[in-house]
């Protein structure tokens, strides 16, 4: 628990959420700014900064966790699909840095935009690129 971060601060209840679900480890409360009605996050009661952060072997019960409220979401929201967003770093639009999943309820047609794909310059760039990362897998 950090008492610098706000959603530690949610975790321990200091500061109120509007929650959806909690257990031993996993705290779900609806987003303060949402892109669409039902957007959840999902947090660890647990400090970690990101993904890189967390610890691997505590995955499944996250995971079980977020599976769990996402079909509530989309169940209530009447949601045709979901993205899953969890954003690692300011770069990557990261504001709160403690570890959350993002659940966003989707609709056809309902204007919230991803990312505009690109795309390689060749195959072979493309293999070059997937081959260096591979190389630093475990690193
Ligand atoms: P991200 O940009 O991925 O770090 O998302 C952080 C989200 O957290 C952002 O969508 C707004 C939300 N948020 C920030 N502060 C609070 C808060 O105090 N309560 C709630 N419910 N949501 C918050």
């Amino acid at each position: 628990m950090s008492d610098s971060c706000i959603f530690c601060r949610i975790a321990s209840g200091d500061i109120p959420c509007s929650k959806v679900y909690e257990d031993e480890n996993v705290l779900a409360f609806l987003d303060l700014g949402p892109a669409r009605p039902g957007h959840t996050l999902v947090i660890p009661k647990e400090h970690c900064s990101g993904l890189l952060d967390f610890p691997a072997e505590k995955g499944s019960a996250l995971l079980a966790a977020i599976q769990k409220v996402a079909a509530a979401v989309v169940m209530t929201t009447g949601a045709e699909g979901f993205n899953l967003i969890q954003n690692n770093g300011a770069a990557a639009g990261q504001s709160v840095f403690h570890l959350h999943w993002h659940i966003i309820p989707r609709v056809e047609g309902d204007g919230i935009e991803t990312w505009k794909p690109g795309s390689y310059p060749d195959t072979a760039a493309m293999q070059a690129l997937a081959a260096q990362i591979s190389s630093n897998i475990g690193k």
